[in-house]
């Protein structure tokens, strides 16, 4: 690799960046500023959704749009690869170091994408997949029939208890045992309580499966301290950097060591052409970010705060998924409400805070017209809210809720939200 080049103060975003935007295109240019003023004067309670920071903005909107680089760092299939060599090989040690993995892949365009890589690196079609089922809590890319990995593999899926709403190893044990599965998958992306990543590798292990460990949802929480880490237990992690993490939008893989080839090459050229190299850039801020100490308080202000959050909606009378919260995530049942999760996330919107309708386990709705809200805080707490203002925003929820028709209502709480908002102001806006 050749070394990298001076310091120069060359400017990487254009100061008139915006005013050329303008100029060539009104309609996006609008269309973003419009959304800068949405994402400020809501409540973001996606729990898959942040903020990232200015210093992530800029990086990502830079010209490393620009430039190709197939291949990895040093190793390039086109020439002039000094700068994007330093920005890869910065975000690939900065995650290693963060996470303790022996090998990183930076290159995924995002988590699904990720996955894919790590099913083709391993499996062979017709290999047996176990892994959490999507109305439980899973994820689409887990082997979902309606997805390639459904179609690929023969895929066996564990649900959660009806009782607790929590994963039991005991029935994922009787399962591996059963049906012997190449590849045993954990993580989720509507599971609101700690999983348990070391028990997951015992069973593994006793069964002769690798361990995908897909940590999208927590990655930053990991990061931070406040979830298990899954890197010592698992073969592979599978992660998207745009949630808790709060980079840009992206995918990354960690695994050990013996599988670093197979899922490099599963990469590219397996899956992807060139790698995103603006993304890769940001990438390698947040994971700077994710470092510092601030980022280890941000995670756990994350938890307390959807703890807090929880409990003040279960004194509104709300049911919630498993009885509560031990990460970023709310999973809302709205039965015992008399509704469901379409017409209460409008409401909501209509009230200014947003979030998603949700399947709940053992949901007696459709998927598209599902009986939950999905909600979490990785978003509020990145603009500094606090305990109050979960205590507040329950209240607000409630009140929405209890008054489903009533928009002259909804429209007083959104205007009430923005003045809430102005308090905390959202970074990198
Ligand atoms: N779409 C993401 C989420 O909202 O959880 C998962 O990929």
């Amino acid at each position: 690799m050749q070394p990298p080049m001076q310091p120069t103060t060359a400017n990487f975003v254009p100061a008139d960046a915006e005013a050329a935007l303008r100029a060539t295109d009104p309609e996006i240019a609008d269309a973003l500023a419009r959304e800068v003023v949405r994402q400020r004067n809501v409540m973001r309670l996606i729990p898959s959704e942040n903020y990232v920071s200015s210093a992530v903005l800029a990086a990502t909107a830079s010209c490393l749009t620009n430039k190709y680089s197939e291949g990895y760092a040093g190793k390039r299939y086109y020439q002039g690869q000094e700068n994007v060599d330093v920005v890869e090989t910065l975000a690939i040690n900065r995650a290693r170091a963060l996470f303790g993995a022996e090998h990183v892949n930076v290159q995924p365009y995002s988590g699904s994408p990720a996955n894919l890589a790590v099913y083709y690196a391993l499996l062979e079609p017709g290999d047996t997949l176990l892994s959490l089922s999507l109305p439980h809590g899973g994820h689409l890319t887990h082997g979902w029939n309606v997805t390639i990995s459904g179609k690929l593999f023969n895929v066996v899926q564990y649900g959660v208890r009806p009782d607790t709403h929590r994963i039991d190893l005991n029935e994922v044990r009787e399962l591996a045992l059963k049906h012997r599965p190449k590849m045993i998958i954990c993580g989720a992306s509507a599971y609101p309580r700690i999983i348990d990543f070391e028990g997951f590798a015992d069973i593994a292990r006793e069964v002769g499966a690798l361990l995908l460990a897909d940590m999208a949802h927590i990655s930053g929480l990991v990061a931070g301290g406040a979830h298990p880490s899954p890197v010592p237990h698992a073969d592979v992690v599978s992660t998207t950097t745009h949630k808790t993490l709060r980079g840009p939008r992206g995918g990354m893989l960690l695994c050990k060591a013996q599988y670093a080839k197979a899922i490099d090459r599963a990469v590219f050229p397996g899956l992807q052409g060139g790698p995103h190299n603006h993304t890769t850039a940001g990438i390698a801020v947040s994971l700077k970010e994710a470092a510092a100490p601030s980022f280890k308080t941000y995670v756990h202000a994350v938890v307390d705060n959807a703890r807090v959050l929880a409990d003040c909606l279960l004194g509104h009378g709300f049911e919630l998924t498993s009885g509560g919260t031990d990460n970023h995530l709310i999973l809302i049942d709205l039965t015992n409400k008399g509704t469901s999760g379409k017409p209460v996330a409008a409401a909501l919107e209509r009230a200014g805070i947003v979030c998603n309708a949700n399947s709940v386990p053992f949901d007696k709705r459709k998927p598209f017209d599902p009986s939950g809200i999905r909600i979490g805080t990785p978003a509020v707490t990145s603009r500094g809210m606090g305990p109050a203002e979960m205590k507040l925003l329950a209240d607000f929820m409630a009140e929405v809720v209890n008054n489903l028709s009533d928009e002259a209502r909804q429209a007083r709480i959104a205007a009430d939200i923005i003045a809430l908002c102005q308090g905390f102001p959202a970074p990198g806006l």
